[in-house]
C-alpha cells in the first residue's frame, strides 16, 4: 500500500504542514483586515480564520516549489484558493442549500450573522480571491498570472464547483449512478484541488509537461479526497452510533461506500493514492516529497 512506500522517511510532514498553514493563516489575516463596513469584514474573517486544514493552499505552495518557484510567488494564489473554498462552504451551509448549523466546529455564517450577511460574505470572498491574485502576485510574468486566473475561474464557475453543486442538488432524493456520483465529486471537490496544484505550478514557472503531470496527480488526489470523505462519513457515524451501519448507509445520500460497498471504496481510495504518487515519478524524488506525503495524508486522514 502507498502507506508503506514513503518517498523520504526523513521528511517531517507534520512540521511541513504546520509551517505552511501558519504562513497561509498570517497571509489570510493580512488580506482581510477588520475595516469598514465592520459587519461584512467580521463575517468574512469569522469563516476564513476559523481553522480548517488548509489543504488547498498547502498543495498550491508545494506545487509551486516543486517546479522551482519561490513560495512567495504562490502565497496570493494560496490565499485565493482558501477564500474560494471558504465561500463555497458558507453558501453550501445556507438554508437554501444544505441548511447546516455547524461548520469547522462553530455556528455556520448564517447562524452567527444572519442569512443576508452570509450570502454577502461569500460574494465578497469570491470577488476578493480574484482581486487578490491579480493585485498581489509579484515576480511572476503577467501571462502566467492570467493563465492561473483563468484556470481558477473555470474551476469555480458553471464548469466547476457550481456545476457539481447544481447536479448534486438536482439529484437529491433520486437513485444516483456511480457516474453521476463521480461527476458531482469531480466538480464539487476535485476541481478546486486540481486548480490549487496547477495554479501553483503555473505561477512557480512550471513548463507544460510539469503542469500536466501535476494536473494528473491532482485529479487522483481530488477524487481520493472525496472518496475518503465518504468513507469517514460512514466510519465516523458508525463509531459514534456504536453500530456497524453508518448514517449514510441508512439515509439515501449517495456515497462511494453506499454505491460500491465500504471495502471496495477503501480499495478504490488505495488505488487512487497509488496512481497519484506514480504521477510524481516525473519529478526528483526528494523534491516531490511534500506532494507525495500530501497524497498519503489525504488517503489516511481522520478528519
Ligand atoms: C463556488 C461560486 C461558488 C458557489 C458555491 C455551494 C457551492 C457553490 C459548492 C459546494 C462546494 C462544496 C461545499 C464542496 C465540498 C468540498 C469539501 C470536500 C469540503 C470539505 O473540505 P475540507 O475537508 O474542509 O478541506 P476544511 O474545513 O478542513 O477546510
Amino acid at each position: 500500500s502507498p502507506q508503506q512506500t514513503l518517498a523520504s522517511p526523513n521528511f517531517k510532514f507534520e512540521e511541513y504542514m504546520k509551517t505552511k498553514a501558519k504562513k497561509v493563516n498570517k497571509a489570510l489575516d493580512d488580506a482581510v483586515p477588520l475595516q469598514n463596513p465592520v459587519k461584512i469584514h467580521e463575517a468574512m474573517r469569522y469563516s476564513l480564520l476559523a481553522g480548517g486544514k488548509r489543504v488547498r493552499p498547502v498543495l498550491c505552495l508545494a506545487s509551486c516549489e516543486l517546479v522551482g518557484g519561490d513560495e512567495a510567488a504562490a502565497v496570493p494564489m494560496a490565499c485565493a484558493l482558501e477564500m474560494i473554498h471558504t465561500m463555497s462552504l458558507i453558501h453550501d451551509d445556507l438554508p437554501c442549500m444544505d441548511d447546516d448549523d455547524l461548520r469547522r466546529g462553530r455556528p455556520t455564517s448564517h447562524k452567527a450573522f444572519g442569512e443576508e450577511t452570509a450570502v454577502l460574505a461569500g460574494d465578497a470572498l469570491l470577488s476578493l480571491a480574484f482581486e487578490h491574485v491579480a493585485a498581489k502576485t509579484t515576480n511572476v510574468g503577467h501571462e502566467r498570472v492570467l493563465r492561473a486566473i483563468a484556470e481558477l475561474g473555470s474551476a469555480v464557475g458553471s464548469e466547476g464547483l457550481v456545476a457539481g453543486q447544481i447536479v448534486d442538488l438536482t439529484s437529491e432524493g433520486k437513485e444516483v449512478s456511480l457516474d453521476v456520483l463521480e461527476y458531482i465529486h469531480v466538480h464539487k471537490t476535485s476541481k478546486l484541488l486540481e486548480a490549487a496544484v496547477v495554479c501553483g505550478a503555473i505561477v512557480g514557472g512550471g513548463d507544460g509537461e510539469e503542469v500536466e503531470a501535476l494536473r494528473r496527480y491532482a485529479r487522483c488526489v481530488g477524487l481520493l479526497f472525496q472518496v475518503v470523505d465518504d468513507i469517514l462519513d460512514v466510519t465516523k457515524s458508525s463509531a459514534e452510533l456504536g453500530k456497524t451501519a453508518g448514517k449514510d448507509l441508512a439515509t439515501d445520500k449517495a456515497t462511494y461506500p453506499r454505491l460500491m460497498g465500504l471495502g471496495e471504496a477503501k480499495e478504490f481510495a488505495g488505488e487512487l493514492a497509488e496512481k497519484a504518487v506514480q504521477e510524481l515519478a516525473f519529478f526528483d524524488t526528494l523534491r516531490a516529497a511534500p506532494l507525495h506525503h500530501l497524497a498519503q495524508y489525504i488517503a489516511s486522514r481522520q478528519n
